[in-house]
């Protein structure tokens, strides 16, 4: 029997490559060096499935080149990268990888806001340098955590998470912003309040994003929403690139404007924003809110399964678009 073809954009376990050959035909990537697009719209032709580590395109352009191509699974529970209109026009299926990363993503979140916070970047590099010699009395002070107030935009299952660590663990009062309020049990679990975004941005001592980026989400934190926020506030990033004005940022932090930042997200990563490098009140980190060994695992391995689930049983696990589904099971 002729076995379907499938590709793998990046490096990925070697127990799921594995898996994945035991169904299919397949090409990957196992160096640590991304493809350019143009390579992966090469390699793509003539395959069924691709795997996807969260970047890469896949546009109508991609599309085109690739009529065979049947399902794109994300190893990631955002999926900017695709342009799913285009997707679902051309028949194919998009799957993300939710749930398996939430509380590793939550407690990364809360990680890099106490980091901040505490100024923990800043005092290790001052250790680094050799300059410990003595401390004054608001030596590397920072902000307290517990018993502040938190603020959450975008609270979807991550913010959640984020915002019952807070309440629960450090006694914080919780705001959040979303594009619809929970129901109320949702909210009393996490014990937060929904709030406008200007009282979220006037109140919040610690501001964490975790909104999933979209085009109106684009530079949703910029001068003007900087300005309104607390001198001592700290803003944390673990949404994606390009949903704060990393310029206005590193300005705002250089200005005082807000006391620091952590971010682990940035617009046009893997580079940054030269500016926000040059200001000591942040704390940088390399997108790696789900980075646990585990958690990796389990997304690649829900990826995987969403091409096995969808192009050897039609029946994926997690689908974007399922109206491709519908369509597909109508001509049957
Ligand atoms: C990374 C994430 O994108 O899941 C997401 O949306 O941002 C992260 O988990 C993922 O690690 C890419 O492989």
């Amino acid at each position: 029997m002729n076995r379907q073809s499938i590709l793998v954009t990046r490096e990925i376990f070697p127990e799921v490559l594995d898996k994945l050959r035991t169904h299919f035909s397949v090409e990957a990537n196992q160096e640590d060096v991304a493809w350019s697009l143009e390579q992966i719209c090469e390699r793509a032709k003539g395959k069924a499935g691709l795997l996807t580590s969260g970047g890469e395109r896949i546009d109508a352009g991609l599309l085109e080149q690739c009529p065979d191509l049947k399902i794109v699974a994300n190893t990631a529970v955002g999926f900017n990268n695709f342009d799913l209109d285009a997707m679902t026009a051309c028949g194919v299926l998009g799957t993300n990888a939710p749930d398996v990363l939430t509380e590793t993503t939550a407690d990364f979140g809360f990680a890099l806001l106490m980091a901040t916070a505490r100024r923990i970047g800043e005092s290790e590099q001052y250790i680094r340098a050799g300059k410990w010699s003595r401390g004054r009395i608001d030596f590397f002070a920072g902000s307290d955590v517990h018993g502040s107030t938190l603020g959450i935009l975008g609270m979807g299952r991550i913010g959640q998470a984020i915002a019952k660590r807070g309440a629960h663990g450090f006694g914080m009062k919780v705001l959040y912003n979303n594009r619809s309020q929970l129901e109320s049990h949702l909210e009393q679990a996490c014990s937060a309040s929904f709030v406008s975004k200007e009282k979220l941005l006037r109140e919040a001592d610690h501001l964490v994003l975790v909104l999933p980026y979209s085009a109106q989400a684009h530079h949703c934190i910029g001068e003007a929403e900087l300005s309104l926020m607390k001198p001592t506030a700290n803003l944390i990033n673990i949404a994606r690139g390009g949903v704060v004005d990393d310029a206005a940022l590193a300005h705002a932090l250089r200005e005082k404007k807000i006391a620091a930042a952590g971010l682990d997200v940035f617009e046009g990563e893997p580079s940054v924003h030269p500016d926000l490098l040059a200001v000591p009140n942040i704390v940088l980190t390399p997108h790696i809110a789900s980075a646990t060994i585990r958690t990796r695992k389990a997304m690649a391995h829900l990826a995987a399964d969403n091409l096995i689930g969808y192009l050897v049983q039609g029946k994926p696990l997690t689908p974007l678009n399922p109206q491709v589904l519908q369509r597909c099971s109508g001509n049957d």
